[in-house]
């Protein structure tokens, strides 16, 4: 069994988990009171010290951090250590202004990559495997994250970065790669391809380690089927670390967090009050041993649910759902909140492939829906009268998922741009 399969930690009793996190609470807030002005003075203004956190139980009374004080400290202020000590940095583009500049020491990388291996071992993975990585290198975390995974399991790692589908197929056949890691999306693409080259034979992958964007247990099936594979779901975010902050087991039903560095919590996005287990909201994090860019009580923006029961493999790490979209993600329409996720699930069970577009305006002071979709081979090449009767039977299928209109336009195959990393499916133009 691999070194990163670590059932002392991972299969731990809760009761033990929760005493390592509050070991390791305790002894981070008074790192981050003694190294980040920027967060001292958000526990000042809250009337809170160090010395009022005993342990996980007293998580509650620490003040948030939010991408609005990531943004005020940019890019020094919420760094953890001197500078002297930072190894690496990452960033992520974010969707509006200045860009997430994330610091790593050497024991942080040392530590991600400890999470990644997790994560490939629990897909399966050991030092037989061949791990192509086709998530983008630089600095988008998915790449380095999987990368460093991959060499501590000891799989040969192919580092492909996104892109150049032509060059990742003859790797994938001539290298025989097992484990493939990139966003959904691109499985998709992949796997659209891979048929069209006739190169299902001779492809050799078992499981694929796909996340960094939502996906639906709709488009984990096609990949599947496409591919021949087992999918796995893994989580994260450039703030924590990147990928492997949560990854899949065997069981596919959820994702384990890594509970010995992270510490979950589910908040109403309006209110801020913690909600108890089960319930939807605001996933909120707490980095407990990271030091370069050490981030307490993170509002993720991601909208999900956590649970902890027992898991057939045997990991007592709590799960996470897949994230239904985040909170910025969601769309008004009309006054309704509507998920791009709710409109993919339908789009995917009805029979059609995951490339779509969301178009969103807004004509005569009044929203409009348009979902762009591309037809299959078969139905591009039927009569009129049958794509008229597909959009209609859409638009019915959406309409009870939403509760609102949303135009269909079935366009050609491959008419939609095909994405290496996270897919653009939404076009608001109310806020062009
Ligand atoms: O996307 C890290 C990553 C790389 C995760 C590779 C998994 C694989 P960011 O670019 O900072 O980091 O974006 C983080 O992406 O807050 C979620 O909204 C979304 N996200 C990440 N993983 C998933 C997932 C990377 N499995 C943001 N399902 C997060 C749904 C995901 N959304």
């Amino acid at each position: 069994m691999s070194k990163y399969f670590q059932p002392e930690i991972e299969c731990a009793d809760p009761a033990e988990i929760r005493k390592i996190q509050s070991e390791k609470l305790v002894k981070q807030v008074r790192h981050v009171w003694d190294n980040v002005p920027y967060y001292r003075a958000k526990m000042e203004a809250k009337g809170v010290t160090p010395e009022d956190i005993h342990g996980v139980e007293d998580l509650h009374k620490l003040p948030f951090l939010s991408k609005a004080d990531l943004k005020e400290a940019y890019p020094y202020g919420l760094m953890g250590c001197p500078r002297k000590d930072v190894v690496r940095i990452q960033s992520t583009s974010g969707t509006t202004g200045k860009r997430v500049i994330a610091f790593y020491t050497k024991e942080d990388l040392d530590m991600w990559s400890d999470c990644t291996a997790r994560a490939i071992v629990a897909a399966g993975g050991d030092e037989n495997d061949v791990v192509q990585v086709c998530y983008g290198y630089g600095l988008f975390t998915g790449g380095a994250g999987l990368n460093d995974g991959s060499h501590k399991v000891g799989c040969m790692t192919l580092p492909m970065s996104s892109g150049n589908t032509e060059r990742q197929l003859q790797f994938m056949v001539d290298l025989g790669a097992t484990i493939l890691c990139c966003t959904p999306s691109y499985a998709a693409y992949l796997g659209e391809s891979i048929k069209e080259a006739g190169l299902r034979d001779r492809i050799q992958l078992k499981a694929g380690i796909f996340g960094a964007e939502a996906w639906s247990e709709e488009m984990r099936h096609d990949i599947q089927n496409s591919l021949g594979i087992k999918a796995y779901d893994i989580y994260g975010l450039t703030e924590l670390t990147g990928p492997g902050v949560a990854f899949e087991c065997e069981e596919q039903s959820g994702m384990h967090i890594n509970e010995d560095h992270f510490i979950a919590e589910i908040i109403d996005p309006d209110t801020e009050e913690v909600l108890p287990e089960g319930s939807v909201g605001e996933l909120v994090f707490t980095a407990i041993d990271k030091v370069g860019f050490p981030m307490i009580r993170y509002r993720t923006r991601d909208i999900c649910v956590l649970h902890r029961e027992k898991c057939s493999c045997g990991r007592t790490f709590i799960k996470m759902g897949k994230p239904m979209g985040r909170s910025d993600d969601m769309l008004i329409i009309k006054g309704v909140n509507v998920f791009p996720s709710q409109i993919e699930a339908v789009l995917l069970e009805e029979g059609f492939p995951a490339n779509y577009q969301i178009i969103v305006d807004r004509v005569n002071n009044s929203d409009t829906l348009e979902v762009q979709v591309e037809m299959t081979p078969e139905l591009f090449s039927d009569n009129l009268g049958k794509i008229s009767e597909v959009e209609k039977q859409l638009i019915g299928s959406l309409k009870t998922m939403l509760g609102i209109y949303a135009k269909v336009r079935l366009v050609a195959p491959k008419s939609i741009t095909r994405s290496e990393g996270k897919a653009v499916r939404v076009i608001d133009k109310r806020k062009i």
